[in-house]
């Protein structure tokens, strides 16, 4: 089980640890081969190297598409060496046996994201990379495969275990990794060349890399783990985490929740703030200060709002943060905090401060994947969006311009609800918020219902959805929702329109007095 590593071919376009690499398996009399960059690389710096072209008698060719596809290479990572016919053929051909490949491949992921041509995205497919990695990890009885960086370390450290030889069981693991990155890489191509052809492809992957084991999932007897997709966008994913325990996965779930919303809310346009439970908002709010509108998302539903997750659109001030402070919260994500800040939180051992570089970008296009048991379904990201001048009036009484302002900021907010999602807002705040209910009508309620009770814990002479305005996610099938809404003290509705019963819910928002608009657009999301 224990082999020892003779000789090596090294073959990186990503050069980073590659020098260390290479001194430290030279200290341990390791034959280096090389293809021609990473020769020089080695050489530069000192190190004694051979040149594939010299093992295979052909020089690179062809701008290098042809460098290490040859039987001196794959005969030497796939031969057997327990097996008399192999190491016969060995002989005959002169083949030498090469006990590790390194290699990380030619970028594509990234040149395909800075917008490369379609010439050079071609180019940057690596053939001969993939198919070394593929030969090596299958003969991992035998031979040691790494296409991390990240693994050089661990990988000299067995050699330093091992006296100069690895174990079967990192043999393994190395080869379960490599086969993960050409797949990964394969899919990457493959999805690149999806988007040239257009519409959906016959075949499509799913890849990623592991960012964290997770202490459990959705609950304490599920195993899971946090895989990225390789994307620099500010997101939960690529956030820095300044303090508090680690994030479990439903605090992964309910920041990326947070931190989506929170980013619908241009900061030009002043201060934002989400908190979310559940991956549902209990309570989004605008205001003068960010300290205010985060008062104010609180004001929504105060008592959902204990452990919740927090998102802003600005970074996180001290005054925040002092407010943030007086309750139990999880998590608070922000672009960015200053420093009083951060020495207010640094004293709340259990809330975890996640920082981005900026928003997300909310009209960024990409695919949602969702599994269902034997697949998956596969949609477009939902960027859709309304402008003032889209909502078409369909009431006898128009908007005004405040409720036009708020009626737009609910259907904002009604996008990251749950289905069926009804929102109540005020002033720039939500005062009700009705989730994941079965009926539209019950979301109705419900929302007005928490209103009422959010009033009477604060003293409030009247439930905050009087003068309010609402939003729905997709249409009223019937007037009932609405007339609940009009109880509940709302004067406007926005909402998608295209019921059969339009007719019916027109007449009844004309007989209650409100002003509703239509915006052929649903935005469900279940
Ligand atoms: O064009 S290739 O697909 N043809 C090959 O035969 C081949 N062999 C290694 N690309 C090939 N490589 C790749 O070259 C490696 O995967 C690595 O990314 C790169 C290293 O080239 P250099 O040593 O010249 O910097």
């Amino acid at each position: 089980q224990l082999y020892p590593v003779r000789r090596a071919l090294l073959s990186v376009s990503d050069k980073t640890g590659l020098v260390d690499l290479g001194r430290a398996l030279a200290a341990r009399d390791v034959e280096l081969l090389s293809t021609g960059g990473t020769a020089r690389a080695l050489r530069d710096a000192g190190l004694a190297v051979r040149d594939v072209a010299d093992v295979t008698g052909f020089p690179e060719m062809m701008d290098g598409r042809v460098k290490t596809l040859h039987p001196a290479v794959h005969g030497g990572l796939l031969a057997l060496r327990d097996n008399d016919d192999h190491v016969a053929a060995m002989d005959t051909h002169g083949i030498g046996a090469i006990d590790l490949v390194v290699v990380n491949l030619y970028p594509f992921e990234d040149t395909v994201a800075r917008g490369a041509d379609y010439a050079e995205a071609i180019e940057n497919i690596d053939i001969g990379g993939p198919a070394m990695i593929r030969s090596a990890a299958k003969n991992h009885g035998f031979v040691n495969v790494i296409v991390d960086v990240e693994d050089y370390a661990p990988f000299l450290q067995e050699l330093e275990a091992h006296d100069g030889q690895t174990t079967y069981a990192l043999r393994q693991r190395l080869a379960q990794t490599a086969y993960a990155r050409t797949a990964a890489y394969d899919t990457a191509v493959s999805t690149w060349m999806a988007a040239q052809v257009g519409g959906p492809p016959r075949r499509r992957t799913f890849g990623g890399t592991l960012a964290q084991t997770l202490r459990y999932g959705e609950n304490p007897h599920q195993q899971a783990a946090f895989y990225t997709d390789g994307s620099d966008r500010p997101g939960v994913a690529t956030a820095r985490q300044h303090q508090g325990k680690e994030l479990s996965y439903n605090n992964i779930n309910d920041t990326d929740a947070a931190f989506e919303l929170v980013s619908e809310f241009d900061p030009a346009q002043g201060p934002a703030c989400a908190i979310i439970k559940h991956a549902n908002p209990c309570g989004v709010a605008r205001g003068d200060t960010l300290a205010q509108a985060y008062a104010r998302a609180f004001d929504c539903d105060r008592t959902s709002a204990f452990g919740g997750i927090i998102a802003l659109n600005q970074p996180l001030d001290g005054a925040t943060a002092e407010e943030i402070g007086q309750i139990f919260t999880e998590v608070v994500i922000a672009p960015g905090a200053d420093d009083d800040a951060r020495a207010l939180f640094a004293r709340k051992k259990n809330l975890r401060l996640l920082t981005t570089d900026g928003l997300a970008d909310p009209t960024v296009a990409a695919l949602a994947v969702r599994q269902v048991s034997g697949g998956y379904l596969v949609q477009d990201r939902d960027v859709g969006r309304v402008a003032r001048t889209d909502p078409r009036v369909v009431t006898r009484r128009q908007p005004t311009d405040q409720e036009m302002s708020d009626m737009l900021f609910a259907w904002t907010v009604a996008k990251h609800v749950k289905s069926n999602a009804i929102i109540y807002v005020k002033d720039g705040a939500t005062v009700g918020v009705g989730a994941g209910q079965m009926s539209r009508v019950d979301s109705t309620r419900i929302a007005a219902r928490k209103a009422q009770d959010m009033a009477e814990a604060m003293g409030l002479p009247a439930p905050l959805t009087h003068g309010s305005v609402v939003a729905s996610d997709a249409f009223f099938p019937f007037a009932d929702g609405l007339i609940t809404a009009a109880e509940a003290g709302a004067t406007a509705l926005i909402q998608p329109g295209g019921s059969m019963r339009d007719d019916e819910v027109i007449a009844a928002a004309d007989e209650a007095g409100l002003a509703m608009v239509f915006t052929g657009m649903r935005h469900f999301r279940h």
